[in-house]
């Protein structure tokens, strides 16, 4: 599928879930899960394509995901930022947005939609295939009149720490 029908085939999706769901909560959920369940899947195909190596630390991953898997799947490489007060906390900046180019604003009445969310399920699912657990949201949004758009991840330490003494 080329990249241009997928973004306005998302956008329909996102449409009809306006329309199915009144509350933002229910289609942000929805986005997520629908997410989550491809991001499970695409990892296979994305460690398969990338060949990327097991990575040592939390900024390895991060990095891998945003040169890597954005460059892959959507053309664009978001910046990466950590957080200054815990270390397993990063921020994935997007210059530019390719699932938003035919978007101006939020549709009427939906402030509190986080019209990308499918993309931080897509990152959950394939984090916890490689037996990562994190917390994947959107602290920033462009559409939201926000200055950038910023994604963020915070890894679950408690499963890291046992299971794979990962740095930060
Ligand atoms: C490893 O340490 O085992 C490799 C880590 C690879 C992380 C893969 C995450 C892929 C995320 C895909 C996101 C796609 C967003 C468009």
């Amino acid at each position: 599928m080329s990249r241009e029908l997928f973004v306005i085939t998302y956008g329909a999706l996102v449409a009809q879930l306006c329309k199915d769901y009144e509350k933002d909560e229910d289609v942000n959920k929805y986005l997520d899960r629908m997410g989550y369940d491809i991001g499970i899947r695409l990892v296979e195909d994305f460690l398969a394509r990338s060949a990327v190596r097991k990575c040592r630390s939390y900024s390895e991953t991060v990095d891998v995901i945003a040169q890597v898997a954005f460059k892959m799947y959507l053309g664009v490489t978001p910046s990466v930022s950590c957080s200054n007060t815990t270390e397993n906390e990063f921020f994935l900046i997007l210059d530019k947005n390719p699932l938003v180019d035919f978007v101006e604003e939020l549709p009427a009445g939906r402030c509190s939609l986080c019209y990308c969310n499918l993309l931080c399920g897509v990152i959950r699912g394939a984090l916890e295939m490689v037996h990562l657990a994190a917390e994947v949201t959107f602290v920033q949004d462009r559409l939201k009149g926000d200055d950038v758009t910023e994604i963020g991840i915070i890894f679950s330490k408690k499963v890291e720490d046992k299971k794979h003494k990962r740095k930060k």
